[in-house]
């Protein structure tokens, strides 16, 4: 069956209603177990750096480089749409692996109309890089997408989400991933 934004999540997670208000956000976070973040299997998406609507630097100052709509596509059919934490690696760039945070949604903040797979790399880059290709393994869920009253909140969400990848991506061992996935 086809899965839209109206679905239900497949997960047990966050109640959806608290919008917009960071310190509920923030209440929510924290009484939760990190080992249960996890995916049970990981998934491994690969594709190249497309032009997306510039608001990832300009309006949010968090860059997130976009997948094709191939990559997007290529999903698993009942992929849980929200934020995800995982790892990344630009191969022209570096042979090195970093943490990333992941947006695979239809960003309600902004009405997107087409499903979008965003990624920010947690890693200070000095130059663009549309074209190349991006390498990602998604590993943890972290919430589902929210709706927020405020650019502000939106942001704050999305630092809360790199503050918990950070936090959580440690807690494992990710030698093995990194070889079986990015070493090439
Ligand atoms: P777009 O809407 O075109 O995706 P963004 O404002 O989201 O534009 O910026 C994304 C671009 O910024 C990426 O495609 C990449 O070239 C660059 N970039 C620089 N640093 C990062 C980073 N840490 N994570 C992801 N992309 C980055
Ligand atoms: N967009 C939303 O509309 N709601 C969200 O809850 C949301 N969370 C995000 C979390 C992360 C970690 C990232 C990287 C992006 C998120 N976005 C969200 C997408 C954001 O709106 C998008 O990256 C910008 O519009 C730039 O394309
Ligand atoms: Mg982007």
């Amino acid at each position: 069956m086809e899965r839209d934004e109206t679905s239900p999540p497949l997960l047990p997670i966050i109640s959806p209603d608290k919008r917009g208000d960071a310190e509920n956000l923030e209440k929510e976070r924290k009484p939760r177990d990190l080992t249960m973040n996890w995916l049970e299997h990981p998934i491994f998406l690969f594709g190249d750096v497309v032009k997306g609507f510039g608001r990832g630097s300009r309006q949010l100052g968090i860059p997130t480089a976009n997948f094709p709509e191939s990559v997007v596509k290529s999903l698993p059919k009942n992929f849980n749409t929200g934020i995800y934490f995982g790892l990344a690696q630009v191969p022209s760039y570096s042979a090195e692996v970093f943490s990333m945070v992941m947006s695979c949604g239809w960003n309600p903040f902004y009405k997107n109309e087409k499903l979008s797979a965003e990624t920010h790399i947690i890693h200070t880059f000095p130059n663009e890089f549309y074209g190349v290709e991006l390498r990602v393994l998604i590993a943890g869920y972290i919430r589902p997408e929210w709706n927020f009253k405020h650019v502000k909140h939106l942001i704050k969400a999305i630092k809360d989400d790199i503050a918990f990848a950070e936090k959580t991506i440690c807690t494992k061992d990710m030698t093995k991933w990194k070889r079986m996935f990015f070493e090439n």
